[in-house]
């Protein structure tokens, strides 16, 4: 009956892919094998936050960890929502391309075991954090790029889709008109989705997903599928992902960093602002970037803090899907 709610809700397309599983005549039979079926240890309050105000993706994860679902299959679905909407222009289908009028994506997960995988550069595929399960769950491999994510997305029986949009193709060729390379990572501009849930056996897992900056040049990867800067967890510490401008995250390590801070006994918040301090203490030009991070802790705890103003999280526990203005560095 619950799962019955769950998908007037929820597309059952996107639930399939948030587990891994490719076509919707399996989804119910995967769902059952997916979902825990013991129920005596789901204690937890179950909570999910994800990067910028992507309402629905943080819902759907929500629902998903209230029913019972692990994180990772919450996060995956929650992720796969933005995946899918053409309207954003910075994750998935529909995603701006690079200078050369590509599409290429870039995708982790982490899990509550510390196992991860990661996509980078990929085309043709929409949901590429499904993919990076796949890398995680099916190869012995932690990264896999290009074609080969490309050829294993396919015999895993996802779908070859054109990711370029009319729309991101109109302003991609209005670009090419300055050629002005001038990232713009605003609320307006609606960013890289990561996601950290925690489900009710208290459990932590992560995804990340984005289609990275736009017109970027080819084969240019930033921080969203590099474990430890995009997305980290420990599952007896915490989570973090981070959004923004991938080159900065990289250079301090971003998540990693917030999961060790917590480990020395700060908060979700106060290890955000630390990370934050570190970028804007070692690059002088921090004013003309945005990068936010948001963490969780296994108390269900979150934080989340950036340089610029207007970065938002999402919060959800307790059937309650909420934006979280963060503070940030710089005051306007
Ligand atoms: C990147 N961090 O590729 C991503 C872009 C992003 O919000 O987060 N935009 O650098």
């Amino acid at each position: 009956m619950k799962r019955r709610n769950f998908i007037t809700t929820t597309s059952l397309n996107t639930l399939a892919v948030g587990l891994g599983i490719s076509s919707l005549a399996q989804a119910n039979t995967e769902t059952k094998k997916n979902k825990r079926l013991s129920t005596s240890n789901m204690n937890e309050t179950a909570v999910a936050i994800c990067t910028w105000e992507f309402t629905k993706a943080n819902a759907t994860a929500g629902a998903l960890l209230d029913q019972g679902y692990s994180a990772l299959d919450a996060v995956i679905a929650g992720v796969a929502v933005e995946e899918e909407n053409i309207k954003n222009t910075t994750v998935g289908k529909g995603g701006s391309p690079d200078r050369e009028g590509n599409v290429t994506l870039d995708a982790c997960v982490m899990d509550h075991t510390g196992n991860c995988g990661s996509v980078m550069c990929v085309e043709n595929i929409t949901n590429v954090a499904a993919l990076a399960r796949k890398v995680m769950e099916d190869t012995p491999h932690v990264i896999m790029v290009g074609k080969g994510a490309e050829e294993l997305a396919i015999t895993s029986g996802f779908n070859s889709e054109k990711l370029l949009t009319e729309e991101s193709e109109r302003a991609w060729k209005e670009w090419l008109k300055t050629s002005d390379y001038k990232p713009i990572i605003n609320i307006e501009n609606h960013d890289t989705i990561g996601m950290l849930g925690l489900d009710k056996e208290g459990n932590i897992s992560g995804a990340c997903t984005t289609s990275g900056l736009a017109y970027k040049m080819k084969g240019r990867v930033g921080d969203s599928p590099v474990i430890g800067s995009g997305l980290f967890i420990d599952n007896t510490i915490g989570g973090a992902a981070a959004t923004g401008m991938g080159e900065e995250v990289i250079k301090t390590v971003g998540s990693f960093l917030i999961v060790e801070l917590m480990r020395n006994g700060m908060t979700p918040q106060e290890a955000c602002e630390e990370a934050v301090h570190r970028i804007v203490t070692s690059n002088p030009n921090h004013t003309n970037f945005q990068v936010a991070y948001i963490a969780i802790n296994k108390k269900g705890e979150t934080g989340c803090y950036c340089i610029h103003p207007g970065f938002k999280m999402m919060h959800y526990s307790n059937r309650e899907n909420k934006p979280v203005i963060a503070g940030s560095f710089l005051k306007s």
